[in-house]
């Protein structure tokens, strides 16, 4: 309440949104995968699908148009349990990592568009979440990290950031971002009942000791995202898994705290972490185009819960976003479930729409729909593919809009409720403060 009553005395126009702005229009099908899906990322090269029976890449479509499958023209033939974007042989084109159960590999990106044959590969027995850092790789294990930093012959030179999880129950996924502001990219790897922090330094793939927060989150997670949910200018985690989802965020004295059950709907739709939902994705989204950091979580047995942010963290179901209230093809075989889902702009008239795939492993795109074009918006990416991720705060004149981490090869977007000046602040990887002032005025696309 305080930091809201803050908010309203500071700000010239200060609202507080009632509902999403953002409804479905039609659906889409892009046909249906041959083995169940385990995750997907939105790329510079299209969404990635990520399936045991082969990845697919879709491609937005332009002008209102849907997306098409590039799978075969970007001669793509992973089978992914777990992959990510990045550059990982510094030729400052975009690759992409692959996990298929028992084999980690690296798919270069070629010059011609196309990605090229496997370069590297090594075996990896176990992986719950895999992210680039600097150009090396991040594999979330059961009882650790492992960094993995592709080799001159093949292979991968790798080192273990160890911690006793015993305590922690299960879990493992980690995210990557500069949690401590010292323009070094830091690991959190996310347990059931707590979390491991490791600091970057800046010397490469050099760690500070781990550092264990105990805090009941999920019974299970697997999905974390990050974003500045309460704008305190302090990056907060979004988890998910069997159970639920939680929010985590810092108090002044920096320790972890899960305040799902303050967090308005959200906290009581989500079982507080501790019910028999199954979150099986959960991605970054703005359902109300004003820039606040939303909530999208996307479920085993029931339709995707959309939330909008009233600000400072407090949530509420996006209901116009709500598929049983939907006849849509896609809203009947999405209601009950799905394996993984996203939002991202699928066609290209910069509304966001959504990305997910149902039980029957049919993959659905269904187009956003707003009355007001979302015009006012930055996109931003990282200009080195083979650096990052950045941690990024937007600030609106005197207004915090939120924290974003840019990863590598996966441009973000950030929505303005209006035209005006944006800054976007950051550390540099040598400690230094950095900024970028805009006008925002249309879609911009920006490159840190
Ligand atoms: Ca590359
Ligand atoms: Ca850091
Ligand atoms: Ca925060
Ligand atoms: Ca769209």
């Amino acid at each position: 309440m305080i930091p809201a009553i803050r908010y309203t005395v500071s700000d010239a126009r200060p609202d507080f949104p009632v509902a999403s702005t953002l409804t479905w229009g039609n659906d889409f099908s892009l046909g249906k995968l041959d083995d169940p899906a385990r995750g997907c990322l939105a790329t510079t090269v299209g969404v990635v699908v990520l399936s045991e029976g082969g990845d697919r890449v879709y491609r937005p479509g332009t002008g209102g148009s849907p997306p098409t499958d590039v799978t075969a023209e970007l001669g793509l033939a992973t089978k992914s349990k777990a992959a990510t974007a990045g550059d990982f042989n510094g030729d400052g084109r975009l690759d992409l990592a692959s996990w298929d159960g028992n084999r980690l590999q690296l798919i270069p990106g070629n010059a011609d568009g196309v990605f090229g044959k496997p370069v590297d590969e090594d075996g990896l027995a176990e992986c719950c979440s895999l992210d680039a850092l600097n150009g090396r790789l991040v594999a979330g294990t059961t009882d650790g990290v492992t960094l993995l930093v592709p080799g001159a012959n093949g292979g991968f030179q790798r080192s273990r950031l160890s911690a006793n999880t015993a305590s922690l129950g299960p879990g493992g996924t980690c995210a990557v971002a500069d949690f401590n502001e010292d323009g070094a990219p830091d690991i959190v790897q996310v347990f059931a009942y707590g979390l491991v922090f490791y600091a970057g330094s800046h010397e490469p793939g050099v760690f500070a000791e781990s550092v264990i927060t105990e805090v009941d989150i999920v019974k299970h997670p697997t999905a974390v995202v990050c974003g500045d949910y309460d704008t305190d200018g302090q990056l907060d985690l979004m988890v998910g898994g069997i159970g639920g989802s939680t929010l985590l965020i810092r108090g002044e004295d920096g320790g972890w705290m899960n305040v799902i059950d303050e967090t308005g709907e959200l906290g009581a739709a989500s079982g507080l972490g501790q019910g028999d939902d199954v979150v099986v994705a959960a991605c970054a989204s703005d359902v109300n185009g004003d820039g606040r950091q939303c909530a999208a979580l996307f479920h085993a047995a029931s339709g995707p819960s959309l939330f909008f942010n009233r600000g400072f963290a407090c949530f509420g179901i996006a209901r116009s976003l709500d598929l049983s209230e939907s006849r849509l093809p896609a809203a009947e075989s999405l209601g009950t479930g799905q394996m993984t889902g996203l939002l991202s702009d699928l066609n290209g008239d910069l509304a966001p729409d959504m990305l997910a795939v149902d039980r029957q492993q049919g993959v659905w795109a269904v187009f956003g729909e707003e009355e007001r074009s979302r015009r006012f918006q930055a996109v931003v990416s990282l200009a080195d593919p083979a650096s990052g991720p950045l941690t990024v705060t937007a600030v609106m004149g005197k207004r915090r809009l939120g924290m974003w981490v840019i990863r590598p090869g996966e441009p973000t977007t950030v929505n303005l409720p209006r035209a005006g000046p944006l800054n976007l602040r950051w550390k540099r990887s040598d400690g230094t403060s950095a900024s970028r002032a805009l006008v925002v005025t249309r879609p911009t696309p920006v490159a840190l």
